[in-house]
This record gives structure tokens, C-alpha cells and sequence, in this order.
């Protein structure tokens, strides 16, 4: 006899597979469980940095190429931008790699007794 635990498993593998590719199910009105059909992308997070009247601009240019890996005529033109608009966008990463770069630039900032300021936001 087939184990019916064993059974349930399969249909709702080749459920999830079906939807997955979209195609059409026969499963010969067997009651299972529903799952959720759709993958949804990570979410992406932009690494904002924000204006302040102190920190020198050096200081933000050093910054961009320390941790956004720009080169030093990329840097001067995001602090620039930053400096006459207010904010500026640094780059987008996953969440993770976007708490970590944020982080990494307040206590850089904070260490060395400049008040800039780096935040994110969901994409
Ligand atoms: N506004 C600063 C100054 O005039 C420079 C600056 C640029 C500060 C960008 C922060 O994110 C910033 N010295």
C-alpha cells in the first residue's frame, strides 16, 4: 500500500511545480493544502547619504571611495550632489550588505567626530 503521508508530499510538490512553470493541474480532485504559487524578488536597498553643514568635504569624498568603491572623480560628484541637493543615492544592495555599508559609514563618521550621516531605504 502507498503511505499516504509519502502521496500528499508528491501532489503538493508537483502542485507547487505547475504553478511554478504555470501550467495547468489535474490532480484528479485530490483535497490538499494550497501553497503559495508566486517567488517574490528580494527586496533591493538604496544607501542614502545626507547633507550637513560640518563634515568636511574630503572627508565625504573619502567616504565614497572607502565604502562604494568609486573612484575619486565618481566620489566628488555624488558628495557635490549631496552637498547642493541635501541627499544623494551611494548605491543599492540587498538588505544586508545595505545595514552593513550603513553602519560601517556612522561609526567611521562618528570616530572621526564628523556628524554625516547614511541612511537606506527600501527600493
Ligand atoms: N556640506 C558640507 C560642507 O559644506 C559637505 C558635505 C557634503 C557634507 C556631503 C555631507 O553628505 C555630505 N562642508
Amino acid at each position: 500500500m502507498v503511505d499516504k503521508k509519502h502521496f500528499l508530499k508528491q501532489v503538493i510538490a508537483h502542485r507547487a511545480m505547475a504553478q511554478y512553470n504555470d501550467d495547468k493541474v489535474d490532480d484528479g480532485g485530490t483535497a490538499v493544502q494550497e501553497v503559495k504559487p508566486k517567488l517574490k524578488q528580494p527586496p533591493l536597498f538604496r544607501v542614502i547619504l545626507l547633507n550637513d553643514d560640518f563634515t568636511p568635504m574630503d572627508f565625504v569624498v573619502e567616504v565614497l571611495m572607502q565604502f562604494f568603491a568609486m573612484s575619486e572623480e565618481k566620489a566628488t560628484q555624488v558628495m557635490l550632489h549631496v552637498h547642493t541637493r541635501g541627499v544623494g543615492v551611494c548605491g543599492v544592495f540587498s538588505r544586508d550588505v545595505a545595514e552593513t555599508k550603513v553602519e560601517q559609514v556612522n561609526e567611521y563618521s562618528r570616530r572621526h567626530q564628523h556628524p554625516l550621516l547614511c541612511t537606506m531605504e527600501e527600493v
